[in-house]
């Protein structure tokens, strides 16, 4: 039997279930997005709210493309555990906030009327970095042109991706979808709407057959859509909303409401994203399947730490990075997270901009030395082979990936105008570092020195200077 509104009373009573009535109310929070990510983090914030006695935190959830979670979410009536675990216990939870599904790509429609109903009150988005397309901004301004037009109120509209500015890259591509004729619909916009920038953190791996049976085993039924995370979980957003009174309430739940998001952000995503990216690269090459078989290898984790510490932190404006740092080699380690490296390594060719050139790009400007990540740019090269350092083929799963192995491919045999062609890309690096002649020599380096002796040789080397 599954796990669904029928069978949610026969759960052990250990396990943390929702007490408030899912049928009731509509929804009041739209997400697109509806991944592992935010089942476990924001959907979880909202049950809390839920549980706290305001119905008007609901999730109408919309996956973007693929169907089969939303059917599967659908089939248990949005119900789903998550077992929250690391050095501190391990808990199982079934959230109820997710009320309401559909999928964008075969739904548009739905969606629209779901960002225009009378009851929807926030727009959440975790659509990855490679989400934001201008049909994703024609998707919201449909939805936002019938509130206005239906005398509806504004809204906020929270983008939760981990792109640096988020809420104002969101914001500019729903303007960018507007006609002349939506004058009027833009000035509503500004009036009404907010899009603030937030900055969301929790280690959600893509569950595992692993994870699934766990599930089994706990609840004495079957959760096709179960996950697992870690304890911590934070969520940094700028006070700026279409009610402000949501401030207080969301504070009230354990959210960080702050002017200040930005300095959040970057030391999240240059400290955490950029390490993750760093090892998930290593990891497939070298054929260490999770973060935590990577973090686990001594070389690997000084190497994090001193990227951390000696390239990263001098130019972030979060003064407590060494705590933080502390925190995520610690959360990187967590033994119930298989975080695959692969899912990690998934569009690094967009990920990669956010979160090491502008580390790069403050060393060189100090004068200061940049070898962790010139370290790291060439297993990036060396991924682009599509082949382990055991002769195992892997895929590249990027929007890049034609690209990115057409110019790989030749690392071998032209070494030379192959880092030529990759290290000049500005989509990756920016347009700075493509011309600059001493980041790609130390580049140019460390890739001879991984072709020639391998990763976790490199890796050592530069630890032991
Ligand atoms: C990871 C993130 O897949 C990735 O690129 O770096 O999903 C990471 O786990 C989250 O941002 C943690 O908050």
């Amino acid at each position: 039997m599954h796990l669904s509104a029928l069978t949610l009373a026969s759960l052990p009573a250990d396990i943390h279930t929702p007490t408030y009535d899912r049928g009731r109310y509509a929804p009041g929070v739209v997400h697109l997005g509806l991944g592992a990510f935010h089942r476990a983090h924001q959907a979880m914030v909202f049950d809390h709210l839920l549980a706290a006695g305001d119905t008007r935190w609901g999730i109408h959830g919309i996956g973007m493309t693929r169907p089969d979670l939303v059917n599967q979410l659908r089939a248990q009536d949005g119900l789903y555990a998550v077992r929250v675990a690391d050095g501190t216990g391990v808990k199982w939870q079934v959230p109820g906030a997710l009320w309401r599904m559909n999928v964008a790509a075969t739904e548009r429609d739905a969606v629209v009327q779901a960002i225009a109903a009378p009851s929807t009150r926030w727009v959440t988005l975790t659509v990855t970095e490679k989400g934001y397309t201008p049909a994703l901004g024609q998707l919201l301004l449909d939805g936002l042109r019938l509130r206005q037009q239906g005398g509806l109120p504004g809204i906020t509209v929270a983008s939760c991706d981990n792109l640096q500015g988020n809420g104002h890259k969101l914001l500019a591509l729903v303007k960018a979808a507007a006609t002349p004729q939506d004058a009027e619909l833009l000035r509503w916009l500004d009036t009404h709407c907010a899009f603030p920038c937030s900055m969301v953190d929790r280690i959600v791996p893509a569950a595992t057959a692993e994870v699934l049976a766990a599930a089994s085993q706990a609840l004495g039924l079957r959760d096709d859509a179960s996950l697992s995370t870690e304890g911590f979980w934070e969520w940094v957003i700028e006070d700026r909303f279409a009610d402000p009174s949501d401030a207080a309430l969301i504070q009230s739940a354990g959210v960080r409401v702050t002017p200040d998001v930005h300095s959040y952000e970057e030391a999240k995503l240059r400290m955490l994203n950029g390490s993750h990216t760093a090892m998930a690269l290593m990891g497939a090459i070298t054929g260490k399947p999770f973060i935590a078989s990577c973090i686990g290898v001594p070389h690997i984790r000084t190497f994090v730490q001193l990227l951390m510490s000696q390239e990263v932190a001098p130019h972030l404006s979060r003064s407590d990075w060494a705590d933080y740092r502390d925190a995520l080699i610690a959360r990187f380690g967590n033994p119930y997270l298989k975080h695959s490296v692969h899912q990690i390594a998934t569009d690094s060719s967009q990920k990669i901009p956010q979160r090491w050139p502008p580390s790069v790009l403050g060393q060189i400007a100090q004068g200061a030395s940049f070898e962790h990540h010139a370290l790291a740019a060439a297993v990036f090269v060396r991924y682009t082979l599509a082949e382990d350092e055991q002769g195992q083929a892997y895929a590249l799963n990027d929007p890049q990936a034609t690209s990115l192995m057409a110019l790989g491919a030749a690392q071998r045999t032209e070494p030379e105008a192959c880092m030529r062609a990759l290290l000049g890309r500005e989509d990756l690096w920016g347009s700075a570092l493509p011309h600059h002649a001493g980041w790609i020599a130390r580049v140019t380096h460390w890739h001879q020195h991984i072709l020639q002796h391998g990763v976790d040789h490199a890796v050592q080397q530069l630890t032991e200077a």
